[in-house]
Protein backbone atom coordinates (compact mmCIF):
# COMPACT_ATOMS: atom_id res chain seq x y z
CA UNK A 1 0.00 0.00 0.00
CA UNK A 2 0.96 3.48 -0.77
CA UNK A 3 2.72 5.65 2.32
CA UNK A 4 0.70 8.88 3.18
CA UNK A 5 3.22 11.50 3.27
CA UNK A 6 2.48 15.14 4.65
CA UNK A 7 6.15 16.21 3.97
CA UNK A 8 6.95 16.26 0.32
CA UNK A 9 9.33 18.49 -0.87
CA UNK A 10 9.00 21.21 -3.51
CA UNK A 11 11.88 19.13 -5.41
CA UNK A 12 10.25 15.89 -4.66
CA UNK A 13 6.78 17.36 -6.68
CA UNK A 14 8.51 19.00 -9.19
CA UNK A 15 10.59 15.56 -9.88
CA UNK A 16 7.53 13.81 -10.21
CA UNK A 17 5.33 16.56 -12.14
CA UNK A 18 8.52 16.52 -14.73
CA UNK A 19 8.73 13.07 -15.21
CA UNK A 20 8.19 12.11 -18.71
CA UNK A 21 4.49 12.19 -20.06
CA UNK A 22 3.85 8.53 -20.67
CA UNK A 23 5.75 7.51 -17.71
CA UNK A 24 4.05 9.83 -15.22
CA UNK A 25 0.93 8.28 -16.68
CA UNK A 26 2.05 5.34 -16.03
CA UNK A 27 2.93 5.56 -12.65
CA UNK A 28 -0.27 8.07 -11.48
CA UNK A 29 -2.55 5.00 -12.73
CA UNK A 30 -0.02 2.87 -10.71
CA UNK A 31 -1.25 4.50 -7.46
CA UNK A 32 -4.69 5.05 -8.46
CA UNK A 33 -5.09 1.26 -8.96
CA UNK A 34 -3.16 0.41 -5.91
CA UNK A 35 -5.59 2.46 -3.51
CA UNK A 36 -8.78 3.02 -5.33
CA UNK A 37 -11.21 1.03 -7.66
CA UNK A 38 -10.16 3.09 -10.79
CA UNK A 39 -13.69 2.56 -12.65
CA UNK A 40 -14.99 4.47 -9.57
CA UNK A 41 -15.56 8.08 -10.85
CA UNK A 42 -17.47 10.45 -7.82
CA UNK A 43 -20.05 12.47 -9.60
CA UNK A 44 -20.77 15.91 -8.14
CA UNK A 45 -23.11 19.04 -9.50
CA UNK A 46 -23.18 22.01 -8.72
CA UNK A 47 -25.90 24.46 -8.05
CA UNK A 48 -25.44 28.62 -8.07
CA UNK A 49 -27.61 29.28 -4.67
CA UNK A 50 -26.58 32.89 -4.52
CA UNK A 51 -25.38 33.80 -8.13
CA UNK A 52 -23.28 37.12 -8.75
CA UNK A 53 -22.24 40.97 -7.03
CA UNK A 54 -19.57 39.32 -4.82
CA UNK A 55 -17.30 41.90 -3.05
CA UNK A 56 -14.12 39.92 -3.73
CA UNK A 57 -11.61 40.54 -6.82
CA UNK A 58 -10.88 37.18 -8.24
CA UNK A 59 -9.26 37.72 -11.36
CA UNK A 60 -11.01 34.69 -12.68
CA UNK A 61 -14.44 35.31 -11.58
CA UNK A 62 -17.21 36.27 -13.88
CA UNK A 63 -19.57 36.88 -10.31
CA UNK A 64 -17.72 39.64 -9.12
CA UNK A 65 -19.35 42.53 -8.85
CA UNK A 66 -16.47 44.74 -10.24
CA UNK A 67 -16.51 42.92 -13.78
CA UNK A 68 -18.59 43.82 -16.67
CA UNK A 69 -19.40 39.88 -17.18
CA UNK A 70 -23.08 39.79 -18.17
CA UNK A 71 -23.66 37.36 -14.91
CA UNK A 72 -27.43 37.72 -14.00
CA UNK A 73 -27.19 38.39 -10.29
CA UNK A 74 -29.86 36.79 -8.05
CA UNK A 75 -30.72 36.87 -4.96
CA UNK A 76 -30.67 33.35 -2.84
CA UNK A 77 -32.71 30.71 -4.64
CA UNK A 78 -36.09 29.22 -2.85
CA UNK A 79 -36.03 26.04 -1.24
CA UNK A 80 -38.56 24.47 -3.76
CA UNK A 81 -35.63 24.89 -6.81
CA UNK A 82 -32.29 24.22 -5.08
CA UNK A 83 -34.59 20.34 -4.06
CA UNK A 84 -35.93 20.41 -7.94
CA UNK A 85 -32.36 20.45 -9.16
CA UNK A 86 -30.59 18.06 -6.67
CA UNK A 87 -33.40 15.84 -7.51
CA UNK A 88 -32.58 16.05 -11.03
CA UNK A 89 -29.05 15.80 -10.39
CA UNK A 90 -29.50 12.58 -8.69
CA UNK A 91 -31.53 11.12 -11.60
CA UNK A 92 -28.55 12.08 -13.56
CA UNK A 93 -26.23 9.77 -11.11
CA UNK A 94 -24.79 13.20 -8.86
CA UNK A 95 -24.18 11.45 -5.33
CA UNK A 96 -23.22 14.93 -4.23
CA UNK A 97 -24.48 18.19 -4.51
CA UNK A 98 -22.56 21.51 -4.40
CA UNK A 99 -24.02 24.32 -3.48
CA UNK A 100 -22.53 27.73 -3.89
CA UNK A 101 -23.00 31.18 -3.12
CA UNK A 102 -21.15 34.37 -4.60
CA UNK A 103 -20.23 35.30 -0.98
CA UNK A 104 -16.79 36.70 0.25
CA UNK A 105 -17.87 35.23 3.76
CA UNK A 106 -20.60 33.86 5.34
CA UNK A 107 -22.30 36.43 7.88
CA UNK A 108 -24.79 35.10 10.53
CA UNK A 109 -27.92 36.33 9.24
CA UNK A 110 -31.24 35.12 7.08
CA UNK A 111 -29.38 33.83 4.58
CA UNK A 112 -27.01 32.14 6.60
CA UNK A 113 -30.18 30.45 8.48
CA UNK A 114 -31.41 29.39 4.64
CA UNK A 115 -28.68 27.71 3.48
CA UNK A 116 -28.76 25.40 7.23
CA UNK A 117 -32.33 24.48 5.79
CA UNK A 118 -31.04 23.53 2.43
CA UNK A 119 -28.16 21.37 4.10
CA UNK A 120 -30.63 19.58 5.83
CA UNK A 121 -33.45 18.98 3.31
CA UNK A 122 -30.33 17.76 0.74
CA UNK A 123 -29.21 15.29 3.10
CA UNK A 124 -32.83 14.22 3.77
CA UNK A 125 -32.18 12.76 -0.55
CA UNK A 126 -29.28 10.73 0.59
CA UNK A 127 -26.89 13.10 -1.18
CA UNK A 128 -23.69 14.16 -0.16
CA UNK A 129 -24.36 17.61 0.55
CA UNK A 130 -21.57 20.24 0.18
CA UNK A 131 -21.16 24.21 0.18
CA UNK A 132 -18.86 26.87 -1.11
CA UNK A 133 -19.46 29.94 0.73
CA UNK A 134 -16.16 32.13 0.92
CA UNK A 135 -15.04 32.36 4.33
CA UNK A 136 -16.29 30.74 7.61
CA UNK A 137 -15.20 31.12 11.21
CA UNK A 138 -15.32 27.73 13.23
CA UNK A 139 -18.76 28.53 15.06
CA UNK A 140 -20.44 28.78 11.34
CA UNK A 141 -18.89 25.42 10.38
CA UNK A 142 -19.87 23.78 13.44
CA UNK A 143 -23.49 25.09 12.57
CA UNK A 144 -23.12 23.50 8.86
CA UNK A 145 -21.71 20.24 10.43
CA UNK A 146 -24.43 19.98 13.16
CA UNK A 147 -26.85 20.36 9.95
CA UNK A 148 -25.22 17.61 8.11
CA UNK A 149 -22.93 18.99 5.63
CA UNK A 150 -20.42 16.49 4.24
CA UNK A 151 -17.48 18.76 2.28
CA UNK A 152 -16.68 22.41 2.13
CA UNK A 153 -14.98 23.94 -1.07
CA UNK A 154 -12.86 26.17 -0.45
CA UNK A 155 -9.72 26.49 -3.17
CA UNK A 156 -6.57 27.78 -2.52
CA UNK A 157 -6.36 28.34 -6.69
CA UNK A 158 -2.26 29.44 -7.31
CA UNK A 159 0.51 29.41 -4.89
CA UNK A 160 1.10 31.49 -2.03
CA UNK A 161 3.26 33.79 -4.24
CA UNK A 162 1.03 34.22 -7.06
CA UNK A 163 -1.83 34.85 -5.03
CA UNK A 164 -1.59 38.29 -5.00
CA UNK A 165 -1.53 38.91 -8.77
CA UNK A 166 -4.92 37.13 -8.60
CA UNK A 167 -6.87 38.39 -5.66
CA UNK A 168 -6.31 41.53 -3.63
CA UNK A 169 -9.32 41.36 -1.15
CA UNK A 170 -8.13 38.34 0.80
CA UNK A 171 -4.80 36.76 1.61
CA UNK A 172 -3.84 33.33 1.33
CA UNK A 173 -3.63 32.85 5.20
CA UNK A 174 -7.59 33.48 5.47
CA UNK A 175 -7.91 30.85 3.08
CA UNK A 176 -5.82 28.28 5.13
CA UNK A 177 -7.76 29.87 8.19
CA UNK A 178 -11.09 28.30 7.29
CA UNK A 179 -9.90 24.94 6.17
CA UNK A 180 -9.12 24.61 9.43
CA UNK A 181 -12.54 25.63 10.83
CA UNK A 182 -13.62 23.16 8.70
CA UNK A 183 -11.10 20.23 9.80
CA UNK A 184 -12.09 21.55 13.72
CA UNK A 185 -15.86 21.01 12.75
CA UNK A 186 -15.07 17.81 11.04
CA UNK A 187 -16.57 18.52 8.04
CA UNK A 188 -14.64 16.97 4.55
CA UNK A 189 -12.50 19.21 3.28
CA UNK A 190 -12.39 20.07 -0.76
CA UNK A 191 -9.62 21.96 -1.86
CA UNK A 192 -7.55 22.80 -5.33
CA UNK A 193 -7.10 25.38 -7.45
CA UNK A 194 -6.90 26.58 -11.02
CA UNK A 195 -4.34 26.40 -14.35
CA UNK A 196 -4.44 28.76 -17.16
CA UNK A 197 -4.34 31.88 -14.71
CA UNK A 198 -0.88 32.73 -16.10
CA UNK A 199 1.21 31.31 -13.18
CA UNK A 200 4.28 29.52 -13.69
CA UNK A 201 4.79 25.59 -13.31
CA UNK A 202 6.89 26.64 -10.03
CA UNK A 203 3.17 27.87 -8.28
CA UNK A 204 1.34 24.80 -9.45
CA UNK A 205 3.90 22.80 -7.62
CA UNK A 206 4.21 25.27 -4.62
CA UNK A 207 0.33 25.31 -4.26
CA UNK A 208 0.25 21.31 -4.21
CA UNK A 209 3.24 21.21 -1.69
CA UNK A 210 0.57 23.01 1.04
CA UNK A 211 -2.63 21.31 -0.18
CA UNK A 212 -0.06 18.06 0.47
CA UNK A 213 1.50 19.23 3.53
CA UNK A 214 -1.59 20.24 5.25
CA UNK A 215 -2.21 18.27 8.50
CA UNK A 216 -4.31 15.99 6.53
CA UNK A 217 -4.64 15.73 3.09
CA UNK A 218 -8.11 17.18 1.37
CA UNK A 219 -10.45 14.42 0.91
CA UNK A 220 -10.83 16.46 -2.60
CA UNK A 221 -8.99 18.36 -4.52
CA UNK A 222 -10.46 19.51 -7.45
CA UNK A 223 -8.26 20.63 -10.59
CA UNK A 224 -9.89 23.47 -12.57
CA UNK A 225 -9.17 24.56 -15.74
CA UNK A 226 -9.69 28.37 -16.58
CA UNK A 227 -12.69 29.07 -17.88
CA UNK A 228 -11.88 32.27 -19.33
CA UNK A 229 -15.15 34.94 -19.19
CA UNK A 230 -15.41 37.88 -21.05
CA UNK A 231 -15.29 40.82 -18.43
CA UNK A 232 -12.84 39.59 -16.37
CA UNK A 233 -9.44 40.21 -16.40
CA UNK A 234 -8.08 36.71 -17.39
CA UNK A 235 -10.67 37.13 -20.50
CA UNK A 236 -7.66 36.47 -22.76
CA UNK A 237 -5.74 34.06 -21.47
CA UNK A 238 -4.64 31.22 -23.28
CA UNK A 239 -6.49 27.73 -23.21
CA UNK A 240 -4.34 25.80 -21.31
CA UNK A 241 -2.68 22.91 -23.39
CA UNK A 242 -4.67 19.24 -21.87
CA UNK A 243 -1.08 17.62 -21.24
CA UNK A 244 -0.32 20.82 -18.47
CA UNK A 245 -4.02 19.39 -16.94
CA UNK A 246 -2.96 15.62 -17.30
CA UNK A 247 0.38 16.12 -15.14
CA UNK A 248 -1.53 18.34 -12.63
CA UNK A 249 -3.46 15.77 -11.86
CA UNK A 250 -1.02 12.64 -12.19
CA UNK A 251 1.33 14.50 -9.65
CA UNK A 252 -1.83 15.02 -7.35
CA UNK A 253 -2.64 11.71 -7.57
CA UNK A 254 0.68 10.73 -6.42
CA UNK A 255 1.41 12.79 -4.07
CA UNK A 256 -2.10 12.47 -1.87
CA UNK A 257 -3.05 8.80 -3.17
CA UNK A 258 -6.91 8.32 -1.19
CA UNK A 259 -7.63 11.43 -2.36
CA UNK A 260 -10.49 12.33 -4.76
CA UNK A 261 -9.01 14.38 -7.46
CA UNK A 262 -11.70 16.05 -9.41
CA UNK A 263 -11.20 16.96 -13.20
CA UNK A 264 -13.33 20.15 -12.62
CA UNK A 265 -13.86 23.31 -14.88
CA UNK A 266 -12.77 23.53 -18.44
CA UNK A 267 -14.45 20.07 -19.61
CA UNK A 268 -16.53 21.80 -22.77
CA UNK A 269 -13.20 22.61 -24.46
CA UNK A 270 -12.04 18.74 -23.69
CA UNK A 271 -12.42 15.85 -26.33
CA UNK A 272 -13.65 12.43 -24.66
CA UNK A 273 -10.05 11.00 -25.60
CA UNK A 274 -8.19 14.17 -23.48
CA UNK A 275 -10.58 13.43 -20.43
CA UNK A 276 -9.66 9.71 -20.85
CA UNK A 277 -6.13 10.41 -20.30
CA UNK A 278 -7.29 12.44 -17.58
CA UNK A 279 -9.19 9.38 -16.07
CA UNK A 280 -5.95 6.95 -16.81
CA UNK A 281 -3.53 10.03 -14.72
CA UNK A 282 -5.80 9.17 -11.44
CA UNK A 283 -9.15 11.80 -12.00
CA UNK A 284 -12.05 9.57 -10.26
CA UNK A 285 -14.27 12.67 -10.03
CA UNK A 286 -16.14 14.98 -12.07
CA UNK A 287 -18.97 18.01 -11.84
CA UNK A 288 -21.89 16.97 -13.86
CA UNK A 289 -24.91 18.89 -15.22
CA UNK A 290 -24.94 21.22 -18.26
CA UNK A 291 -24.05 24.13 -15.58
CA UNK A 292 -21.03 25.14 -13.45
CA UNK A 293 -21.86 28.18 -11.28
CA UNK A 294 -22.46 30.18 -14.33
CA UNK A 295 -20.69 28.80 -17.64
CA UNK A 296 -21.33 25.62 -19.72
CA UNK A 297 -21.03 21.81 -18.91
CA UNK A 298 -21.26 19.21 -20.52
CA UNK A 299 -24.97 17.19 -20.16
CA UNK A 300 -25.21 14.28 -18.00
CA UNK A 301 -26.74 12.72 -21.33
CA UNK A 302 -22.73 13.32 -22.49
CA UNK A 303 -21.13 12.26 -19.61
CA UNK A 304 -22.85 8.80 -19.81
CA UNK A 305 -22.08 8.38 -22.64
CA UNK A 306 -18.28 8.64 -21.73
CA UNK A 307 -18.59 6.71 -19.02
CA UNK A 308 -20.17 3.78 -21.05
CA UNK A 309 -17.40 3.88 -23.50
CA UNK A 310 -14.86 4.04 -20.47
CA UNK A 311 -15.97 1.62 -18.79
CA UNK A 312 -16.23 3.72 -15.91
CA UNK A 313 -19.24 3.30 -13.04
CA UNK A 314 -20.46 6.71 -10.71
CA UNK A 315 -19.85 6.22 -7.11
CA UNK A 316 -22.92 5.30 -4.86
CA UNK A 317 -22.76 8.49 -1.98
CA UNK A 318 -20.53 8.23 1.17
CA UNK A 319 -21.73 8.92 4.21
CA UNK A 320 -18.91 9.02 7.31
CA UNK A 321 -16.64 7.18 5.30
CA UNK A 322 -18.87 4.08 4.66
CA UNK A 323 -21.11 3.03 1.76
CA UNK A 324 -24.88 4.27 2.19
CA UNK A 325 -27.25 1.57 3.17
CA UNK A 326 -29.33 0.36 -0.25
CA UNK A 327 -33.22 1.85 0.00
CA UNK A 328 -34.77 -1.65 0.66
CA UNK A 329 -36.71 -2.35 -2.93
CA UNK A 330 -40.52 -3.85 -2.82
CA UNK A 331 -39.16 -6.93 -4.13
CA UNK A 332 -36.59 -7.71 -1.00
CA UNK A 333 -39.09 -6.08 2.02
CA UNK A 334 -41.55 -8.90 0.70
CA UNK A 335 -39.18 -11.63 0.60
N1 LIG B 1 -17.21 32.59 -3.26
C1 LIG B 1 -16.75 31.35 -2.82
C2 LIG B 1 -15.24 31.21 -2.89
O1 LIG B 1 -14.62 31.96 -3.60
O2 LIG B 1 -14.72 30.31 -2.23
C3 LIG B 1 -17.38 30.16 -3.53
C4 LIG B 1 -17.64 30.21 -5.02
S1 LIG B 1 -16.21 30.36 -6.09
C5 LIG B 1 -16.97 30.68 -7.64
C6 LIG B 1 -15.57 28.71 -6.14
C7 LIG B 1 -14.37 28.41 -6.98
O3 LIG B 1 -14.70 28.40 -8.36
C8 LIG B 1 -13.21 29.38 -6.93
O4 LIG B 1 -12.43 29.20 -5.79
C9 LIG B 1 -12.43 29.01 -8.19
O5 LIG B 1 -11.48 28.04 -7.89
C10 LIG B 1 -13.51 28.45 -9.11
N2 LIG B 1 -13.71 29.31 -10.29
C11 LIG B 1 -14.37 30.49 -10.33
N3 LIG B 1 -14.36 31.02 -11.57
C12 LIG B 1 -13.67 30.15 -12.35
C13 LIG B 1 -13.29 30.14 -13.73
N4 LIG B 1 -13.60 31.15 -14.53
N5 LIG B 1 -12.60 29.09 -14.19
C14 LIG B 1 -12.26 28.07 -13.37
N6 LIG B 1 -12.58 28.02 -12.06
C15 LIG B 1 -13.26 29.05 -11.55
C1 LIG C 1 -14.40 24.05 -8.03
O1 LIG C 1 -13.21 23.76 -7.77
N1 LIG C 1 -14.85 24.35 -9.24
C2 LIG C 1 -16.26 24.67 -9.19
C3 LIG C 1 -16.62 24.43 -7.70
N2 LIG C 1 -15.35 24.10 -7.12
C4 LIG C 1 -17.35 25.43 -6.94
C5 LIG C 1 -16.59 26.01 -9.73
C6 LIG C 1 -16.14 26.24 -11.16
C7 LIG C 1 -16.68 27.55 -11.58
C8 LIG C 1 -16.42 27.85 -13.02
C9 LIG C 1 -16.95 29.18 -13.43
C10 LIG C 1 -18.41 29.35 -13.34
O2 LIG C 1 -19.18 28.46 -13.81
O3 LIG C 1 -18.88 30.38 -12.83
FE1 LIG D 1 -16.51 35.96 -5.13
FE2 LIG D 1 -15.82 33.38 -4.95
FE3 LIG D 1 -15.96 34.61 -7.35
FE4 LIG D 1 -14.00 35.24 -5.69
S1 LIG D 1 -14.34 33.23 -6.62
S2 LIG D 1 -15.28 36.71 -6.84
S3 LIG D 1 -15.02 35.08 -3.71
S4 LIG D 1 -17.64 34.24 -5.98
Amino acid sequence: MTEIRNNWTKEEIAEIYHTPLLDLIYQAATVHRENKDYAEVQISSLISIKTGGCPEDCAYCPQAARYNTGVDVHAMMPKDEVIAAAEKAKAGGASRLCMGAAWREVRDNRDFDKVIELVKAVNELDMEVCCTLGMLNEAQAQRLADAGLYAYNHNLDTSEDDYKRIITTRTYDDRLQTLEHVRKAKITVCSGGIIGLGETVEDRISMLKTLSNLPKHPESVPINALVPVKGTPLANQPRVSVWDMVRMIATTRIIMPKTVVRLSAGRTEMSTVEQALCFMAGANSLFAGDKLLTTPNPSFDTDMAMFELLGLKPRKAFKNGRPQQEPVSMEASIL
